[in-house]
Formats: C-alpha cells, sequence, structure tokens
C-alpha cells in the first residue's frame, strides 16, 4: 500500500512539472518547443504538444492546433515553422529573412500577415485534432472545433498526396532533412552528400549558443541543409518546378499520414462529410507503403531514395513508426516487434528506443539523430506496441518513458545507455507526452 502511495505521489508530482513546463512555454496563441533554442512554433511539436495539453486544458489544446492551421498556405501545405514576430530574428536560423514566405509573389499561397517556413513537418496534425476532441467532445462540439479544422486537414492531406507525390507511386516525398524532423539520421547521409554545401560563412547558426557542438549537426550538414532551403526557396518553393536534390519516401512520415487520415475519416464522420474517400486513401497508401518502403529479407521498412529509385539500407527508428499503421499485416508487424527486440534498437533494455542501429557504424549516442532516444519516437512506438498487443513491451517501454521525462528534467533526447539528458531540458514535447502516458 506504500509503495503504491509513493507511485501515486510519484504519479502526481510529475504531472505538476510536465504541466509546469507547458504552461511555461505558452505564449498566449501556442507553444514553443524551447523556449532557448527553439523559440517560434513548430509543426510536429505543436500536434505532440496538443496531444499532452488536451488532458490540462482541451481548449488549450484545440487553440494549439488552430494556431498552427491559421499559418497555412492556400496550396495547402502547414509549414513546418510558424514565427513569432516579437522573437528577435538572431534567436534562431534560419530566421524570416531567409524564408521570405510572405515577401515574394507566388502561387503557393504563403500567408501575407504571418512569417513561416516553406518546408513541412510529418502530419501528426489530424491525428491530434482527432486526439484533442475524443478528451473532451462536449467542449470540442461547442466551440465547433472539428468543423473548424476538417477543411484545413483534408487540404493539408491533399497538399502531400498531390503535390508530394514525387515519385508517382502514392506516397509522399520529403525534400529537405527537416521535413521528416530526424535531421541528421545516418539514412539520409548517402541522399544529402549529393548536395552542394552552400559556401561557408554564407550562414550563421544559432543553435550553438543552446547545446554542445558534439550532440548537434555538423557546420557540413547544416551548410547542405541551407543549400537545399535556399533552392527551394528560389523556385517559389514549387515541387514540380524544383530540381530537388534530396527526395526521399520517408517510413515514418508515410505512417503518420496514413494514421492522420484514418483520423481524418473519424473527423468527416462527426462532420457529416464523406469518411469512405479517407479511409479508401488510408488503404490505398498502406498498400504503397508495403509496396515501395517494406524490405522483406531486411524485416524492416526502409525509406526510399527518389534520386536512386532505391531503398537506403540501415536501420532508422524510422522504420519502427509503421506499427502505428491500422491493418499492417500481421507477419509484418512481428517482424518489426522482433527488430525493435533485437540487438539493432534492444528494446527495453537500452532506455527508450534509439534513433538509429546501435550495432552500425554511423550510430554516435550523442548526436541528434544518429542514435539518441527521443520521446516522441518513443510514444509512437508505444501506441503501435499498444495496437498489436504487445502489452508488456509496451508498459516498460511507458515506464522508461515516465522515468527518463522526470529525472532529466523534459531533456530533449537522451543517451540511450547511460540515459543521460542530452540538448536543451523543458523540452515540450517531452513533457506533453509524457503527461499523456500519464493520463
Ligand atoms: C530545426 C523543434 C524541431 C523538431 C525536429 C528537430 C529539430 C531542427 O527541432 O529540428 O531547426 O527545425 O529535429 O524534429 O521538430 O523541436
Amino acid at each position: 500500500e506504500a509503495a503504491a502511495a509513493s507511485g501515486t505521489g510519484r504519479r502526481a508530482r510529475l504531472r505538476r512539472a510536465a504541466a509546469h513546463v507547458l504552461l511555461g512555454n505558452w505564449t498566449g496563441t501556442a507553444t514553443v518547443p524551447s523556449r532557448a533554442l527553439y523559440p517560434h512554433q513548430w509543426s510536429w511539436d505543436s500536434a505532440f504538444v496538443s496531444i499532452g495539453l488536451r488532458h490540462l486544458s482541451p481548449r488549450r489544446a484545440q487553440r494549439e492546433l488552430e494556431t498552427l492551421l491559421g499559418a497555412q498556405w492556400g496550396d495547402g501545405r502547414i509549414p513546418h515553422i510558424v514565427f513569432n514576430p516579437s522573437v528577435p530574428l538572431g534567436a534562431y536560423f534560419p530566421s524570416p529573412d531567409f524564408w521570405r514566405s510572405s515577401g515574394t509573389d507566388r502561387d503557393t499561397g504563403a500567408p501575407a500577415t504571418v512569417e513561416t517556413s516553406g518546408i513541412v513537418q510529418p502530419p501528426v496534425q489530424a491525428l491530434a485534432a482527432w486526439l484533442v476532441h475524443l478528451a473532451d467532445p462536449a467542449e470540442s462540439r461547442r466551440r465547433g472545433f472539428l468543423q473548424r479544422v476538417y477543411p484545413r486537414l483534408a487540404a493539408w492531406h491533399r497538399y502531400l498526396t498531390a503535390s508530394r507525390d514525387l515519385g508517382g507511386g502514392g506516397l509522399a516525398a520529403v525534400v529537405h532533412p527537416w521535413e521528416p524532423g530526424l535531421d541528421n539520421s545516418p539514412s539520409w547521409d548517402a541522399a544529402l552528400a549529393r548536395v552542394e554545401p552552400a559556401p561557408r560563412g554564407s550562414f550563421r547558426r544559432a543553435d550553438l549558443h543552446h547545446g554542445s557542438p558534439a550532440d548537434r549537426p555538423t557546420d557540413l550538414d547544416y551548410a547542405r541543409y541551407v543549400r537545399l532551403a535556399a533552392t527551394y526557396r528560389d523556385h517559389g518553393y514549387d515541387d514540380a518546378r524544383t530540381p530537388h536534390a534530396f527526395a526521399v519516401e520517408d517510413p515514418c512520415f508515410n505512417a503518420l499520414l496514413i494514421a492522420s487520415e484514418h483520423a481524418l475519416a473519424a473527423i468527416a464522420r462527426v462532420v457529416g462529410a464523406d469518411e469512405g474517400t479517407h479511409r479508401r486513401r488510408a488503404e490505398a497508401a498502406t498498400g504503397a507503403l508495403l509496396d515501395r518502403l517494406w524490405d522483406p529479407a531486411a524485416g524492416f521498412f526502409l525509406p526510399r531514395d527518389l534520386v536512386t529509385d532505391e531503398r537506403v539500407p540501415g536501420y532508422g527508428v524510422s522504420g519502427l513508426i509503421p506499427l502505428i499503421v491500422p491493418g499492417l499485416p500481421e507477419d509484418v508487424a512481428a517482424a518489426l516487434v522482433r527488430t525493435a527486440r533485437g540487438p539493432r534498437f534492444r528494446l527495453g533494455e537500452v532506455r527508450l528506443v534509439p534513433s538509429y542501429d546501435l550495432t552500425a557504424e554511423e550510430f554516435d549516442g550523442n548526436r541528434y539523430w544518429r542514435g539518441p532516444s527521443w520521446f516522441n519516437t518513443a510514444w509512437l512506438v508505444h501506441r503501435g506496441l499498444v495496437r498489436h498487443g504487445e502489452s508488456g513491451a509496451a508498459g516498460r517501454l511507458r515506464a522508461q518513458v515516465l522515468d527518463a521525462a522526470h529525472r532529466t528534467g523534459f531533456a530533449e533526447y537522451l543517451e540511450p545507455y547511460t540515459g543521460e539528458g542530452r540538448g536543451v531540458r523543458r523540452f515540450s514535447w517531452t513533457a506533453a507526452l509524457a503527461l499523456d502516458l500519464l493520463s
């Protein structure tokens, strides 16, 4: 009884601490990922944040998503960053003067009154909107939440399935390593190596003021990120016109698109729109995911490089995320769970699930997406394990997330073997997703 009581006390303390982080990172209309490192609104961060925030204030969680959707472009894209005009330009690179979203005339319909980036991030938003609705359906109905967000979310998915199907095979491509949200993953090394770096000295990184260079992407990575973004910008962010030096179909990005398409079907049913269209799209994309990204010999989902039209070898955490896809064949799910438990990810043994194959030469337990454990991917893997009835493994992962969040003061990421926090602390999605798993 005493142990149970202290468990309850610990949970209450963790809940209070997580709420404190989210309240501290709230700007009045949205949540910043980190006051220090990322002082604007990020797209998939906001989606994850709203999933936690719904347990504190369903209304604020709705607001979070509405603010993001308010910056949507006319062509349907949801930008990866919505800039806060009161933050000095030098606080984050690349700043609005680099992206120039509002200033130029173009057909993409970038908003005139708010500055944004021109690239996107993984489509978690419809899934988040549905989960936010479920937290308090009465409040959601009262505010007409789903009614208002449905057309925007549907336009977002139309953009991804039409303008971003660069391979023509029914999946959405990412055109910059920032788009899958896994910036410097070894999975992008070969594709990125073909990109001519921007000249040294043509940009100034702001991220190094807040983190150790050993934990961050390198200068050479950044020089290539800058080149890709500038090329896209200089072609008016037009997907058909831009010569894409980097174009990849990523398993995590597409798994989230499918899960979100199912969520959109559920939303459509509530608002009286056509549910069937969304279900059919989700099923077609699931078929394409299996055809194009499943590698039976590897027992894993691999990204497809559209420049070479070949699958990218290697085991990144992105390849585990299709576990969240409804209707995934059971033998495929079983193979993924085996790989997660095996020496490459050591699920349940190391602290959270690492972002890259522990046995690979490229693995680096400190450097951002080249090995460290992240809370958003752990939350997604947890969701996938629950879906496939792996309740033991899911329970252990949940306990690890809560323990690590608490111990590190809501770190951005962890060294997978020691569990030491890396990057910034008081990171929003760490707090939000811990809160979700507590509830
Ligand atoms: C960047 C905000 C973002 C995350 C990404 C992460 C990093 C770098 O930070 O991106 O400058 O956008 O890789 O997943 O959304 O937390």
